[in-house]
């Protein structure tokens, strides 16, 4: 059975951590990157990630996915807005998908709003900054594997009276 999740991240996601802090954060790529492939080694996944500022080179990764990979968690950056290119190719895999964004995009400015990718994705986090591609994996854990691979309540020990 296919253990990868390709995590894709689009233009100027590079950037991350150097400038507009108050919108993205401060944590760099690379941080996000190596927590992730952490959390996905406890979690039996290999974890891929990849950035490009073309949006060829996505559509490539993603159509190379569909026999590679169990899923993927993409932030298409300002493509989201933008690119039918990425969304076809979202479109032709037949695998879980998830779209993710550090802002939330509705509560910025009016070009943000719609996402070419929201209608073909199986699911969208957005507005909870890096912490998001956290929750996108363990999202992912559930849709590849079922809800019974999610984490177990801890149970309390009975306190003797
Ligand atoms: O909120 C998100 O994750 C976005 O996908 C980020 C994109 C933006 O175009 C989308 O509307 C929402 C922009 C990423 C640029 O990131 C930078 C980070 C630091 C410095 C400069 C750019």
């Amino acid at each position: 059975m296919k253990r990868k999740i390709l995590v894709l991240n689009g233009p100027n996601l590079n950037m991350l951590g150097t400038r507009q802090p108050e919108i993205y954060g401060h944590d760099t790529l690379a941080d996000i990157e190596g927590r992730l492939r952490k959390q996905g080694k406890a979690r039996g996944l290999d974890v891929d990630c990849r950035q490009s500022n073309h949006e060829g080179e996505l559509v490539t990764w993603i159509q190379e996915a569909r026999t590679t990979c169990a899923g993927i968690i993409i932030n298409p950056g300002a493509y989201t807005h933008t690119s039918v290119a990425i969304r076809d190719a979202l479109a032709a895999c037949d695998l879980p998908i998830i779209e993710l964004h550090l802002s939330n995009i509705h509560k910025r400015e009016e070009f943000r709003h719609h996402s070419y990718m929201t209608a073909v994705v199986t699911g969208t986090i957005l507005g909870f900054g890096a912490y998001g591609y956290e929750l996108a994996l363990e999202a992912m854990v559930r849709l590849v594997d079922g809800p019974a691979a999610a984490p177990k309540p801890k149970t309390r020990s009975r306190r003797k009276k």
